[in-house]
């Protein structure tokens, strides 16, 4: 059977990440596309000269020219700008909407059989924007921020617990900013949910609520940490888990931004929610019960990711 075709169409560090994880666990050839020259070759280049050492069997190429991912089954978006210190993921809007655009066109002429992962922020108003660019249906565009935010949350737990990361469970709701939903109801070790732990003197409210507030702050953390750019490691590796998702047919609940109509009391709004990816691309989107509180996190991040597709539409009326 000839081998999957992974497109990724932005070169930068979470690309270059990307190509470098997808060749190593062999999900497919890659094609990393960039509008910079050389970039792209270059990146393409090193890796594929690394594929002797860790005996990995992946072609890779670079290029600047959208005919190259022709065919492709999986395109993975980070074409655009990152964050600068001190700036929020909203502010990138105007700039990368316009990329979305050029990418949304040539993913729809070269590869509209493919499974689209955006990654480009503000994560929910771009993917919704690339889907109306692009013309694909919804359930094979979707956008990574889910699985990274709840990765991170993890992470943190896992720390304040001492336990495996491999046993701790978490669950990231809403858009991907600073209003994104953190559940700790359904957060859990080995089944045993957060609040159960707190009474079990694990861990305190104060201690939780904190880790709370740092997944809320994740990704400034690692910009502020940085000087210039933003994560890349932890984002490439959960557009990854996504794109396996897809290839495998694995059916994974996956937290990720999808097109919601009906769950949610929404309709048509891209916002992170728990998926099952397989196959068909966004197979199901999962609508779990909230109580109140959760309800109105919810609310307030759909509120903002509302706001930043309605500013897409005013700076780009083709979108209206
Ligand atoms: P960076 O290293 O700057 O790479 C972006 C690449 O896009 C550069 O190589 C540019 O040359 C290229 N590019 C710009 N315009 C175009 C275009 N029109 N067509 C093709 N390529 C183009 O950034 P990065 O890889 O660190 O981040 C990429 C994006 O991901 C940014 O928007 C980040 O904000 C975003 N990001 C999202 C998350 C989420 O969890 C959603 C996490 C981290 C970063």
């Amino acid at each position: 059977m000839a081998r999957a075709k992974i497109a990724l169409i932005g070169a930068g560090q979470i690309g270059g990440t990307l190509a470098h994880l997808a060749a190593m666990k062999e999900l497919g050839d890659v094609v990393l596309f960039d509008i910079a020259e050389g970039t792209p070759q270059g990146k393409a280049l090193d890796i594929a000269e690394s594929s002797p050492v860790d005996g990995y069997d992946a072609s890779l190429k670079g290029t600047n020219d959208y005919a190259d991912i022709a065919g492709a089954d999986v395109c993975i978006v980070t074409a655009g700008v990152p964050r600068k210190p001190g700036m929020s993921r909203d502010d990138l809007l105007g700039i990368n909407l316009k990329v979305m655009k050029s990418v949304g066109e040539g993913i729809a002429t070269h590869a509209p059989d493919a499974f689209v992962i955006c990654i480009t922020n503000p994560l929910d108003a771009m993917v919704w924007a690339l889907q109306k660019f692009s013309g694909l249906p919804a359930n094979k565009v979707c956008g990574m921020a889910g699985i990274l935010d709840s990765a991170r949350f993890r992470y943190f737990l896992a720390e304040e617990f001492a336990v495996s990361v491999k046993d701790v469970s978490a669950f990231v709701l809403g858009g991907h900013g600073d209003t994104m939903v953190p559940l700790t109801r359904y957060s859990t070790v080995a089944g045993i949910p957060l609040p159960d732990l707190v009474e079990m003197g694990w861990s305190s409210q104060e201690k939780i609520d904190a880790i709370v507030q740092r997944t809320r702050d994740g990704g400034a953390e690692i910009v502020k940490l940085l000087g210039t750019g933003s994560a890349f490691y932890a984002p490439a590796a959960a557009a990854i888990e996504m794109a396996e998702a897809y290839l495998k047919d694995q059916k994974r609940v996956l937290p990720c931004a999808a097109e919601v109509n009906g769950a949610y009391g929404l309709k048509g709004l891209y916002v992170g929610v728990p998926t099952v990816i397989g196959a068909g691309g966004i197979e199901k989107v999962v609508e779990i019960k909230l109580d109140r509180d959760e309800k109105a996190m919810l609310d307030k991040s759909i509120d903002a990711v509302k706001g930043l597709v309605a500013a897409c539409k005013e700076i780009d009326d083709t979108l209206a």
